[in-house]
């Protein structure tokens, strides 16, 4: 199922939950320091980069042209971590790690927003993200990460 938006177009799963992707853009492997961007609505506040699965997408490519365009980087797609349900929204969310490569001076949503993002110990991202719940459950998964040597 899909939905116009104006510069993009929803898509929904077979529940009709509109299908959305994102990574955790970390500074390095170790996945100690993660990219957080303000929300759009509250500058104020600070988010998890996604966004919209447009049709005939693929979850992955979804996921890092969300990065590059709310974020301004680009990396190396990892691991999966889940799909994640927000049930008051009705929106569920394909979760990647994502290690940064490029951080690029000017982007989309730099541009056309004023969207700022900055680096975060994962603690700190936590208290950052709970405004969001379902976002502060991406990170949760993160304990399972092999250990670094
Ligand atoms: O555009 C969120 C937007 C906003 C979300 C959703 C996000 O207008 P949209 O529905 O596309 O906006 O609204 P819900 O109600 O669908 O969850 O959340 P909220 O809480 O402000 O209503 O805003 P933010 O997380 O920044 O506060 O994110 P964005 O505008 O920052 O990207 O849009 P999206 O990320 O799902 O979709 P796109 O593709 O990034
Ligand atoms: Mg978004």
């Amino acid at each position: 199922m899909v939905k116009e938006k104006p510069d993009s177009i929803r898509t929904y799963d077979q529940d009709g939950y509109r299908r959305r992707a994102a990574c955790l853009c970390f500074k390095d492997s170790s996945e100690q320091e993660i990219l957080l961007v303000t929300s759009s609505r509250y500058r104020d506040r600070w988010v998890v980069p996604g966004g919209g699965i447009e049709p005939e997408e693929e979850t992955k490519i979804a996921a890092s042209r969300e990065a590059r365009e709310e974020a301004g980087v680009l990396g190396q797609l990892g691991r999966h971590l889940g799909n994640f349900e927000n049930e008051d929204k009705k929106h569920r969310t394909s979760v990647f790690t994502f290690v940064v490569t490029d951080l690029l001076d000017e982007w989309e949503d730099s541009k056309s927003m004023g969207r700022k993002r900055e680096w975060f110990p994962l603690c700190e991202a936590r208290e950052r993200l709970l405004h969001k719940p379902v976002q502060v459950t991406y990170l949760e998964l993160l304990k399972d990460r092999p250990l670094v040597t």
